[in-house]
């Protein structure tokens, strides 16, 4: 990818850029819509990533070409980056756009030509945007002398939250901490687990092939979008939960808490708040048995995730259902929508002799319903966001 988009930036600019940093897609393992509620997640970074080439300009403005699956080059209109403001930048670039916008507020303006290729199935739940943001971050850090990891550089949390500032406040879009932190600091062979509410976080082992299990990833290509999804309803209906009950998040919400809470609630918020307490205790197992190398356990709790998140948080489809259900009637130990939901990718944690078969079966049901079929691969944690070297 780093090749593909240093080449694209010589043909189209006629100079080398001055580097090229990249930033990989995710899967969450478990904890869904508790991010934005100071809970817990655990995602891994997939070997699917966004290159950004770079190369400085002198006149502050930025330039960014993406390249298509289809190999042609898209250009936004040329923005002024120090005329930058919410609103002014829509559609896919935006988000690179936001990220200047943020990092220009921060102190690190200059303009820039980016040149974006990259493999992260786009509209699968999978964090390509969040990738494009990320490595859009590091190439315009790097441009100004700045690398991840360097002693006076800015934490990755502190550019995880730069990110999710231009998302929110530029985009537009509420979303929370989760893809952003783990595009910029998962690590191979890892699943990251983060407190949110503390920024706390612990790399824990994820050796799948040595239990001789896979994660099947099966992107359902149902359409998969936040704004008009039903992810703000949702997250509002969290936060008025939790003023409600007089606490600052529903992370609050002990488990032994949980029933007090329920009854505290009106009937419609319930099942949000119902699934976001049980998420994090599910999320929290999850790690424990991790820890202690006994991933054929987690199976359950990412089955008991998706229920959840199917009749509780009601953000599944019929596609995910399908997904889960043909996965599990396969053989899987455990299997989840991930992601935001209404759309969008599923895993299956499933023996890693299984990985074909299941995936014919999934392929086969949706097949039988009439249904694009789906993408599938198999996914093992892999490195966050850096330059290329
Ligand atoms: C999307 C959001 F971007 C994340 O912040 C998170 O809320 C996730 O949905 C659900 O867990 O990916």
């Amino acid at each position: 990818m780093a090749d593909h988009a240093a080449a694209e930036f010589r043909t189209l600019h006629g100079r080398p850029p001055a580097g090229v940093w990249l930033a990989p897609g995710r899967v969450n393992l478990i904890g869904e819509h508790t991010d934005y509620n100071d809970g817990f997640v655990l995602p891994f970074a997939l070997p699917y990533r966004i290159a950004v080439a770079a190369a400085a300009r002198t006149d502050g403005m930025l330039a960014v070409t993406t390249v298509g699956d289809d190999g042609r080059p898209q250009q936004a209109a040329p923005v002024r980056i120090a005329d930058l403001a919410p609103g002014s930048v829509s559609g896919w670039a935006a988000y690179p756009s936001g990220v200047a916008w943020v990092l220009n507020a921060e102190g690190f303006g200059g303009g820039a030509d980016l040149v974006v290729a990259g493999d992260v199935p786009a509209g699968a739940g999978l964090s390509s945007s969040h990738a494009l943001q990320c490595a859009t971050a590091l190439a315009l850090l790097g441009l100004g002398g700045v690398e991840l990891d360097d002693p006076d550089a800015p934490s990755r949390a502190t550019v995880a939250r730069w990110v999710q500032r231009s998302e929110n406040d530029f985009v537009g879009v509420p979303t929370g901490l989760l893809d952003q932190t783990a595009s910029l600091s998962c690590v191979r062979d890892r699943v990251l687990f983060l407190d949110v509410r503390s920024g706390e976080m612990e790399q824990v082992p994820f050796d799948t092939s040595s239990a001789g299990l896979a994660v099947l990833v099966i992107d359902t290509k149902a359409k998969h979008s936040h704004s008009d999804s039903g992810y703000r309803e949702r997250r509002a209906g969290c936060e008025r939960a939790a003023s409600l009950l007089g606490l600052a998040a529903l992370r609050d919400i002990t488990d032994a808490g949980l029933d007090d809470a329920l009854s505290a609630l009106p009937d419609e918020l319930r099942p949000l708040v119902r699934h976001v307490v049980t998420e994090n205790a599910r999320v929290v197992r999850t790690v424990e048995h991790l820890r202690a190398g006994r991933i054929a356990d987690i199976g359950d709790l990412l089955t008991a995730s998706h229920t959840s998140m199917r009749d509780d948080y009601r953000i599944s489809c019929l596609e995910l259902d399908l997904a889960v259900d043909t996965a599990l009637d396969a053989g899987a130990l455990g299997a989840r929508m991930t992601g935001g939901g209404f759309g969008g990718s599923a895993i299956a944690l499933v023996p890693a002799d299984a990985v074909a078969s299941t995936g014919q079966r999934v392929q086969a049901a949706f097949s039988a319903r009439g249904l694009t079929a789906p993408g599938l691969f198999t996914a093992v944690p892999s490195p966050g966001a850096g330059r290329d070297t």
